[in-house]
């Protein structure tokens, strides 16, 4: 028996090693260690032989069944390790396929305007807010100090829309609205800006669109000035445009703010020398500006005498066209590929 049991236990490694799939392996193992395999069987003669006899050969028998085992574990662990390799490598997706085979789009140059000037305006810590285009004449006009009839309503050629009693509903003019949501719906102090769309029955040409863009800016805080204002607008110029740009503020007038101002900048076409897009001025007008108007906090019910703050008030697309040197507006609306391609994002 000693004979056999050193035969079975030679010829294992070789078997096993055979055995090239975890199922094999199983097979393997049954007819080596199994219920009917030949380790088994021969242990069945233990009986027939007298105590030492039974000792000895048990002895064999069990050092047999350890080696056969560790060279089955051995095998078991190498073929599952080739198996999840092999699964790993069915199931690869190969990824650059699917880029290569469609040219990629980019955001449109007013949409990576809009994300460039809130990227700038919230690295100098302010917030951001929107609101709807669709607006009633309360946030329009009323609460900007533009009551119904003033001659101010002039300077906004309105689209009104069909709802309600007649010229209560409208597309808004401008983004000044909004200033009106956040003071009524945030308590000071307030450092926002509101970037959105505006509508007004203007003629399409060079520099206007009926539809473009503006973007809002509103602080109020306690003893905030003319000054504050003036530095926020310049590190705003300098950071958008680079330090080669400078704005100026120029008296104006506008219902809602009170010392109100244009903001201008170097033309960035001639830097400050003189062309025609600059009509030889050397400036660029962007927006307004200027003092929250006391009237505008009364409406929103903030004390006048304890909070103060100014306004702003740029067209969006008009900045877009200053940063890339595009001389006419109607071109970021023509939809050309040709044009929008030369502003990858
Ligand atoms: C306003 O709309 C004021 N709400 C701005 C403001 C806000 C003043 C807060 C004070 C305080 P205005 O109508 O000037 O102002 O428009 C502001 C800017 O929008 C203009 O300077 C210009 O850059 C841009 N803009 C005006 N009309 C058009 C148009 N039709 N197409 C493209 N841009 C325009």
């Amino acid at each position: 028996m000693i004979d056999d049991i050193t035969r079975i236990s030679d010829a294992a490694p070789a078997l096993v090693l055979a055995a090239t799939t975890i199922d094999q392996l199983r097979g393997v193992e049954s007819d080596l260690l199994g219920k009917r395999g030949s380790l088994t069987e021969l242990k069945k003669g233990l009986g027939a032989l007298d105590a030492d006899g039974r000792r000895e050969v048990g002895a064999a028998l069990n050092v047999a069944r350890a080696s056969i085992e560790q060279v089955i574990e051995t095998r078991r662990l190498e073929l599952e390790s080739v198996e999840r390799a092999a699964t790993i490598a069915a199931e690869r997706l190969d990824l650059t396929e699917i880029t290569t085979s469609r040219p990629r789009g980019t955001t449109h140059l007013v949409t990576q305007t809009w994300d460039r000037l809130v990227d700038v305006f919230v690295g100098m810590g302010f917030t951001v807010a929107e609101g709807p285009e669709v607006e009633t004449d309360w946030y329009n006009f009323e609460a900007l100090n533009i009551p119904a009839a003033h001659p101010a309503r002039g300077m906004w050629d309105t689209l009104y829309v069909d709802l309600g009693d007649p010229e209560t509903v409208l597309l808004r003019t401008h983004t000044s609205p909004v200033q009106i949501r956040v003071m009524t719906e945030t308590p000071p102090p307030i450092y926002a800006v509101m970037p959105g769309r505006v509508y007004r029955r203007d003629t399409a040409d060079a520099t206007h669109m009926p539809v473009f863009h503006q973007i809002e800016g509103l602080v109020i805080d306690r003893a905030i000035s003319f000054a504050d204002m003036a530095g926020t607008l310049e590190s705003f110029t300098s950071a958008y445009f680079g330090g080669s740009i400078h704005s100026r503020l120029r008296p104006s007038y506008f219902p809602f703010t009170e010392p109100s101002a244009e903001y201008d900048i170097n033309c960035v076409f001639c830097e400050g020398k003189g062309c025609r897009t600059c009509s030889q001025t050397g400036w660029l007008e962007l927006g307004g500006c200027g003092m929250v108007h006391p009237n505008v906090l009364r409406n929103v019910g903030l004390d006048g005498e304890e909070w103060t703050g100014f306004a702003f008030g740029f067209g969006l697309d008009r900045l877009a066209l200053m940063r890339h040197g595009v001389d006419d507006i109607r071109e970021m609306y023509t939809g050309d590929l040709r044009f929008l391609e030369q502003f990858p994002s």
